[in-house]
C-alpha cells in the first residue's frame, strides 16, 4: 500500500467560477452587463443586445481549467424562452463578436427553457479543457440571457498555488 501523490485528474470538481478573470460578451444591452450572470443574485442578468446574429456569453480563466458540469439559472422576470439552442464551447481560443465560437463543444441546450428555470449541463472534464467557456445561441432568437452560471471543474495543483499567492 503507498500513499498516492496528490494527482490533479483525481481532483474532485468544485465551482470554479470564481477563478474566471474575465467575462465578456459580444454584445450587451445597457447595464445588462456579463457581470451579472456571475454576481450570485438570481433577481439580475446578463442581456445581449436584441436581434444581433450569434450573440456569445464568455468566461476567461487565467489558466487551463477542465470542466465538469455548468449549472445555469436563466432569468426569472420574463423571456425564459429565449434561452434555447444554446452551445457551449471550452478551449484556448478567444470568442469572435458577430462570430460563432470555434471551441470544442462541451454541452448543447435545444430548449427552450423558460423563466427562472434552473439547468444542469454535463461536460467531460478530459475532452473539455481550455481558458475560454462561451455559451453561444446558434438560432434567431431576441438575445441571450443568463441570469446566473455557476462553472465546475478542476484546475491543476500548480495553477492553483499560482493563484493563491
Ligand atoms: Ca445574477
Amino acid at each position: 500500500m503507498s500513499i498516492e501523490e496528490d494527482d490533479d485528474e483525481e481532483t474532485a470538481a468544485e465551482d470554479i467560477t470564481s477563478l474566471a478573470s474575465d467575462a465578456t460578451a459580444s454584445s450587451i444591452l445597457g447595464a445588462f452587463r456579463p457581470g451579472k450572470a456571475l454576481d450570485g443574485n438570481l433577481d439580475n442578468f446578463f442581456h445581449s443586445q436584441e436581434n444581433v446574429a450569434n450573440s456569445w456569453f464568455q468566461l476567461e480563466f487565467p489558466f487551463e481549467v477542465k470542466i465538469s458540469h455548468l449549472v445555469l439559472h436563466n432569468r426569472k422576470s420574463c423571456c425564459g424562452e429565449r434561452f434555447k439552442k444554446v452551445s457551449m464551447d471550452v478551449g484556448n481560443t478567444p470568442a469572435v463578436p458577430g462570430q460563432l465560437p470555434t471551441n470544442p463543444r462541451c454541452a448543447f441546450f435545444e430548449g427552450p427553457s423558460s423563466n427562472g428555470m434552473e439547468h444542469t449541463f454535463e461536460c467531460d472534464p478530459e475532452n473539455n479543457q481550455g481558458k475560454y467557456l462561451s455559451l453561444a445561441l446558434t438560432t434567431d432568437t431576441v438575445a441571450l440571457q443568463i441570469g446566473e452560471l455557476y462553472v465546475f471543474g478542476t484546475v491543476g495543483k500548480k495553477k492553483r498555488e499560482s493563484v493563491l499567492q
